[in-house]
Formats: C-alpha cells, structure tokens, sequence
C-alpha cells in the first residue's frame, strides 16, 4: 500500500498580506498528479486544512475542487482538524463526504473508529487524531491527569492501540496534529503556538515513544518536514508560510506498507512557486549589486546593514524587487548612553553638547566636524539674536 503524507495545508492564509489561494491551488493540483502517478491508495492531511476556523467562501472553493483533484487521483483521503481549523464546520459533512472517498475526522470519538482500507496482504487501520484540548477532553475520556498534549496524545493513542489489539492487531497509521519533541528546528514563525492554558511553563511537547505500535504516524502542526523516528515524521506544509522556513524543501513524505509492516518513507518534491531569499547588505548594494538580479520574482527579506535608517527603503527595494516583503534593519547603532535617561545625558551641557548628545542618542554617531562647523556657526547667530 502506498500513502502519500501532508498537512498544514493552511487553505486561506496571507503571506506579508498577501493571497496565497492561487499558488496554493496550484500546488495542490500538482500534489494530485503526482497521487496519480505515483498510484498512491491513500493521502493523510494531518491538520490545519484551512487557516481559519471560519474560512472564505473561496478558500472553501479552493478545497472542494483540491478533494476533488485528489479524489478523481485514485487515492482515498483520511483528513483530520488541527489547531487552525473548527472541527465543526469542518466536520459539518463529514457522513456525507465519507461516501465519496474522504474521511473527516474532527472529534475526539472518532479516534476508536479508524477507516479500514485493504490491500493483497490484508487490512490497514487509518486512525485520526484530531488536534485535542486538554481541557475539555475531561468530558469525554476519563483518564487522569489531563492537562497537557502529552496526556491528551497519550490517552488518545492507548485508545488506538486497545481499539488495533480488540481488530487483531495488524498494520496501522495514525494521524496526529501536536508538537512532538525533538521536531527540527524547533517552531516555525508561521505556526500557532499550541497553549494549554493549565501546562505551566514553556512549550507542551509529546514524547515520540507515545507513537509506539502503530506501523506509521504521520503528524500535523510543524511547517517543515522532520523525521522523528523512522515511522513519525512531520511533512511541513505545502507552501512556504513564512521567511523562517525559507530552506525547508515543500512536498510529501511517499510511505510504502508491505504485509510485514513499513518498508520504504520517500520525500518528493513539490514544485515552490515563489522562493523565498533573505538578502543582506546596505540598501545601495541590495539595489545595485548584479548577482541579486536571480531574485527579483522571489519573495524577498531584506537585512539591511546600514547604520542609520534609509529613506523610503521599502519603496526602493520593490522597484527592483517588486516581492519584497520584509525589511529589517540588522545594524542599527545603538543609541549613545544606553539605558540611561535623555535628561541625564544632557544636564549641566553646553548647547553644542546638547546637540550632540542629541544625535548620538537617536542615530547612534555625535556630530562629524563638517556637522559641528554648521552647528556652531547656527549657535553662534543664534546667540546674537537673542541677546
Ligand atoms: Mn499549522
């Protein structure tokens, strides 16, 4: 049997305000090609389908007709909600959708009703975890204590290995939306941190060994792909949703199941639309220097190495770069006299000091002598007028 491993789709968002709906699409068409060509039997989406939990009219669009591309691919498709999306709406149609090929799993209940899909060497348990609250949780299952993602996931799993042993066991993948420790890089700029509000202090991470006896957990909630064991790995999102996962390739994870269990976990590329490139230099070298000509249809962050702030900077970089999204100034000079208060710096001083002391503070440099010439010379008129 072969699955095919994303999530984070993230149908709807901005990227630096701007759509992503239609470069989105577009990667999702080619996701169902390669489906196709692949003959994968089975897509999971690990979470996060959509960006918001009341989504456009076109970001639903958007998802009906990527189903469908998928759908008309061959595979059958195990979705579950990730922390993004409202199980409700998202699971609104779920028995309805469930008799064309997709299964969409959106609530705790369901995680001890697994999809069964067979293949020549017999049945595969696809088991949904959707993205879980600690908190109200406590109504449904009873276990104690449940107050963080690992308890939540830990329980939810117990259930999944009872309910695969009661099915006589055999091979089976289960969908996760959390963060499990060790993931790479740690978190993304991009992801909505997962906060229990009864877990105190730092992230709420989940073991990897609570994925323990099941053949594949394919996991949601991390923007790039990270392998945390041979069988639980995180396949990132789609697209690119943010600058901080500029070097993480896009695409899936192309798992193969033979009758004894996992045999073989590929990545394959998906094509990125529009990379993203970070530039560092002084704003006259980001907009002269020749080699930078590769990036002007990149999305574009520059680090601008200049010590003062420039005029207009934004405006500038996007006539060369018109993707220019992000400026940031890496070098500013830090203000003359530190913490210390302005009223400090400048008591007992002399006009001329003043004015310097002034400018260290707000660019970071005091007067150049060409500067204290001017200066002392407007002092100087100054002066006369008033006395
Ligand atoms: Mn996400």
């Amino acid at each position: 049997m072969r699955i095919w491993h994303t999530s984070d789709w993230h149908v709807g968002r901005t990227f630096h305000g701007h759509a992503t709906l239609a470069p989105l699409e577009g990667v999702l068409s080619e996701m169902a090609q390669t489906v196709a060509a692949l003959e994968v039997d089975l897509v999971v989406v690990s979470g996060d389908v959509y960006d918001s939990s009341t989504p456009s009219a076109e970001a639903i669009g958007v998802f009906n007709r990527s189903l469908r591309r998928l759908r008309e691919a061959g595979p059958q498709v195990v979705l579950t909600a990730g922390n993004h999306d409202s199980p409700t709406r998202l699971g609104s149609m779920s028995d309805f959708v469930s008799a064309s090929g997709v299964h969409v799993v959106t609530r705790p209940e369901q995680v001890t009703t697994p999809v069964t899909l067979h293949d020549a060497h017999g049945p595969v348990h696809v088991y949904g975890i959707p993205f879980l609250e600690p908190a109200r949780l406590r109504h449904v299952w009873q276990a104690e204590p449940m107050r963080t993602q690992a308890h939540a996931i830990s329980e939810a799993m117990r259930l999944v290995r009872a309910d695969l042993a009661e099915r006589g066991g055999g091979r089976s993948v289960v969908l996760a939306h959390t963060f499990v420790a060790g993931a790479e890089g740690e978190s993304c700029e991009s992801e909505r941190a997962i906060v229990d509000t009864l877990a105190v202090g730092g992230v709420d991470r989940v073991p990897v060994s609570a994925f323990d006896g099941v053949t594949y957990a394919a996991l949601g909630h991390v923007h790039g792909r990270s392998v945390l064991a041979e069988h639980v790995r995180y396949s990132g999102a789609p697209l690119h949703l943010s600058f901080s996962e500029e070097a993480k390739p896009r695409g899936g994870w192309l798992v193969e199941l033979d009758e004894s269990g996992l045999t073989d976990v590929t990545w394959v590329d998906l094509t990125v639309p529009r990379p993203l490139v970070t530039l560092t230099g002084t704003l006259q070298e980001l907009l002269d220097a020749p080699e930078h000509e590769a990036h002007t249809s990149a999305w574009v962050r520059a680090h601008l190495t200049d010590p003062l702030r420039q005029r207009d900077a934004m405006r500038r970089l996007q006539s060369r770069f018109p993707h220019c999204a992000q400026l940031d100034y890496v070098a500013l000079a830090a203000p003359v006299g530190g913490d210390r208060a302005y009223r400090e710096l400048v008591h007992g001083k002399s006009d001329l000091e003043v004015v310097d002391t002034f400018l260290g503070r707000v660019r970071g440099t005091g007067l150049d002598p060409d500067e204290r010439a001017i200066v002392d010379d407007v002092l100087a008129h100054a002066g006369q007028e008033v006395s």
